[in-house]
Order: C-alpha cells, then structure tokens, then sequence
C-alpha cells in the first residue's frame, strides 16, 4: 500500500510549491507538484501601454526580473521593427551574465548545499577564522534562547545524511558566507548598466538606457575579477567535493530526459547566433527549435481557458473551483513532449550543439570525475550544469566587456506601430523564457508568459504525462517517511521558482 508523503511547503525555493508523493516500499511511486497561489499577471497586462510590459512583467519575481525584463524588452523590438546597437546588445549580454553568475551562486550556496553541508558541524569549529567564529557563536547563542525557529534558516531541517567530514563543512560553510559578498558585487554589476535593481529601469525596447563610460567599464571590471576568483576558487571546487560525497546523487533525479532551451547572448547585431545556443533535445536527437510548437496544457490547471493554445493565442481564464486541477501551473508541451528547462538543457543542447566552451568544459569535466555523460542527467548533474555554465559566462562576460566603445549609443529610437506582435525568446536563470506579445491599437492586446517554471513545475498533459520535476521523483528511495530529504533534494536540483511559475 502506498503512503502519502507530503513536501508542504518546500523550503528555500521561490514561491509557494507543495508536493504530495505517494511512496510504496521507500520509493517514490508517483508525485504531483502544486503551485498555490494565482497572481493574473498575463490578465493585468491587457489593454496597456506595451512599453508598460518590461516594467510590469519584472514585478513576477523579485530573484529573476532581469530576464523578464529582457524577454519583454526582445519581444517589443520584435513587435517595432528594431535591431539593437553593438552596445546596447553587448550591455544586455553583460546585465544578464551578471545576474546569471550572482543568481547561480545563490542557488547553489545558500538555497541548495544546506541540504548537504552540516551547518550544526559549525559548533566545532576551533579555528582562528574570524566568519566562521561569528556564525558558531550565533548559532550557539540561538540554539539556546527560546524563540520559535532557532538559527533559520539553517533550522530546523530535515533529519538525513548531512556530510561528516568538518573540514568540507567549515570551507562550505565559509564560502556560504563569502558567497553574501559576492553576489553583492554581481548585482552591483547589473545596477552599473540597467539602472537599478530589483526591476532595473535601464531595460528598455531598443537597447538599454544606461550610457557607457570608462568608469562603469573599470567598475564592472573590477567586481568581475571578483565573480571569477569565487567561481573558480570555490564554487566549481566545491560542487566537486560535495558531489564526490554524494555520488548515487547521480544516479537519482534524472527526469523526463528532453531538454529545451532558447538560447541566450546574442554575439551579432542580427541576433543569428547565440553565445549559448537554443534547440530541442528529444530522445538525445537535437532538432532547431520552432516556437510555433509550444502549447500549454489545461486539464490538470485552474484554468477554465482552452487545452493546447499556442501562447501566441494563449488565454488565463482562472477556474479556482476547477474539478481534477490540482495546481495554478499550466502544462507547457513541445510538439507534446515534456521537456526539461535550465542550466542542464542549456549544457544538454550546448553539447550536442558542439559550442566550443560547453564541449570542452564538459568533456573535461567528464575525464576529470570519471563520470559518464548520462551521470549528467540527475540531481547532481543539474548542479554540476549550473557550476560549468557559471564559469563559462563569467569568463565570457569578460570578452564582452572589452569589446563596449564607450560613448557610442546602447540605444536606438523607434515608434510603436499600430498593430503588431512579436515574441521575446530568451533564457533565465532557471531556463527557457518566453514574452509573447500582441499589440492591438497602439494596446496590448495579449501578452503571455511561458516561464521555465511552469516547463520544469509543470503538472500532468492532457495525455495524463507528468511534468519533468513529478517524473524526475519517481524511483527515488525515501529513507524516512517523516523526512523525506531524498525528494527535497531532487525538487531543488531544479532550482523552483513557483512565483514566476504561477505568473
Ligand atoms: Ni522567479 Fe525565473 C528564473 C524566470 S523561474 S526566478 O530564473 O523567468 O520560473
Ligand atoms: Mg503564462
């Protein structure tokens, strides 16, 4: 007989996600993600100003409005007829590697390694490092007052085969704290050339609207050297030493096996090739992505809308009563494929694509580990695809940078026509994201976002086909039913964000 295991609410994801699992002789034998909450962005944006969009759609979420600001920004220059400047292109490549870098330490430090490190491990530490002796004091001086929640969001946790080795836990545990300042100097990289953050300013349709000088080139260089040293001294390295404690972790995980990605950093004007590339991977066969295959499934969706829309015709009828909907997430489909979103499809695609950088770091990844390319397509797998993509754009943010002429235009004028649409396909942290725009009497008309949430959070199809994170918990070993850590670990290689999958 199965048991019900609950993941309700998950912990240190974005947004409000509940999993319920059914659980037969410790495996996981069938899981439905839940995104609770419904917000109507998609319905407030209609009969706007469209340059309204870029500064509505950032208000989706407060960890990714640079890509939704750039994925609007994309579809209005489409909807206008635009082709960007070489600084306004290269300054939008250098806003979003930026935020990619910050954002992926993020994920890693301070969302995903606690399920793995043993900060409690931080009570022994008797060294002379004074950030560590300040977090063991106040650990310590938490752990014995009598408040509610002591020493979150460290704890509580889930109970579970935290690392033993001390020494891997205090070096993680001090990069958890340097990993604060660091992604101090990446949103300060993207405040220099988009005017602010959360939801910069400077995004705007035809380019961006910050100028380019010396001094914000010498600024933005300075932390970047910043960004690289911590990804290069710490991050990889400690994905590396955390995966060689956990290696069934790649093994566990591993999802429906199709990945879809966009494409993301334009290296021409034209925007004919992209730095990381798009494509569809579908049963390992890579095929050129066509947009006109996307549709969203809304039989399991409280959506009273129709089944199957393109997002170009797409609607977001809220049906809170809906009979079987068990979640505010439509289903995203390719050509009726589920298909996984995000730094692994990114790497996935990058890899059978033959870009340079992403073969090479991965094939020498692979000889290094003594991993086999399927070991890839797991739950740790997701983080090392993170870690290799981090490395690759903060060493290419570097080129871009060079290549800024200060004082020429990052912007190009343009008028709204009458009647007109266009489609921003861009990439976000998390994976694929897609603005789809219609502008009707100088209006928006429709305005549909697919984010990669929805992809990877996605409940059942039509067909009854389980989305990519529910396929990827099935077959995992739960331990221990009141705390099913196992799961929890599987969800967050995904990295979640249910605020911009709820959209
Ligand atoms: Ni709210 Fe987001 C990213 C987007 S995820 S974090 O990355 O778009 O669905
Ligand atoms: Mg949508």
């Amino acid at each position: 007989m199965a048991t019900r295991v609950m993941l309700d609410p998950i912990t240190r994801i974005e947004g409000h996600l509940s999993i319920r699992t059914e659980v037969e002789n410790n495996h996981v034998v069938e899981a439905y993600c839940s995104g609770e909450m419904f917000r109507g962005f998609e319905t407030i944006l209609r009969g706007r100003d469209p340059l309204d969009a870029q500064q509505i759609t950032q208000r989706i979420c407060g960890v990714c409005p640079v890509p939704h600001g750039l994925a609007s920004i994309l579809a209005q220059d489409q909807a206008y007829g635009i082709t960007l400047t070489k600084n306004g292109r290269l300054l939008r490549n250098l806003i979003s590697g930026a935020n990619f870098v910050q954002d992926h330490i993020l994920h890693f430090y301070h969302l995903s390694a606690v399920d793995f490190v043993d900060v409690a491990a931080v009570a022994k530490y008797n060294g002379n490092d004074n950030s560590l002796n300040e977090l063991k004091a106040w650990v310590n001086s938490q752990l014995n007052s009598n408040i509610l929640f002591p020493a979150a969001p460290f704890l509580p946790r889930y109970s579970g085969n935290y690392i033993e080795n001390d020494e891997l836990n205090f070096i993680a545990l001090k990069h958890y704290l340097e990993a604060m300042e660091v992604r101090k100097a990446g949103t300060q990289m993207v405040a220099l050339f988009a005017g602010k953050i959360p939801h910069p300013a400077g995004l705007i349709p035809g380019g961006v609207s910050e100028k380019v000088t010396a001094d914000k080139i010498a600024a933005y260089s300075a932390r970047l050297k910043k960004l690289r040293t911590f990804v290069d001294t710490a991050y990889l390295p400690d994905v590396i030493e955390v995966a060689k404690v956990y290696p069934e972790y790649f093994d566990i995980g591993k999802g429906c096996g199709n990945f879809l990605a966009y494409g993301i950093y334009p290296e021409s004007e034209t925007d004919t090739e992209r730095f990381l590339p798009g494509g569809v991977l579908l049963d390992n066969e890579l095929h050129a992505l066509n947009a006109a295959q996307i549709t969203e499934d809304t039989r399991f969706s409280r959506f009273s809308s129709p089944s199957g829309l393109n997002p170009n015709v797409g609607q977001s009828a809220a049906d809170p009563g809906k009979q079987d909907a068990y979640t505010w997430l439509k289903a995203p489909r390719y050509d009726g494929h589920v298909v996984e979103v995000g730094p692994l499809a990114r790497m996935m695609v990058g890899y059978h694509y033959e870009q340079p950088q992403i073969k090479n770091i991965i094939d020498d990844t692979l000889t290094k580990t003594g991993l086999q390319p399927r070991h890839l397509v797991s739950a740790l797998g997701r983080h090392l695809a993170r870690a290799l993509e981090t490395k690759i754009i903060v060493d290419r943010c570097a080129e871009w940078l060079e290549q800024l002429v200060p004082e020429k235009p990052a912007f190009v004028d343009f008028e709204i026509p009458q009647n007109s649409h266009g489609i921003g396909l861009w990439e976000a942290p998390r994976g694929a994201l897609g603005h789809w725009l219609n502008i009707k009497d100088y209006k928006i008309s429709n305005y549909q976002c697919v984010v990669p949430t929805t992809w990877n959070c996605s409940p059942r199809d039509d067909q009854g086909k389980p989305g990519p994170v529910e396929q990827a918990l099935v077959g995992t070993r739960i331990e221990d039913e009141q705390n099913p850590i196992e799961a929890a670990r599987v969800v967050r290689s995904f990295d979640p964000c249910l605020a911009c999958a709820v959209h």
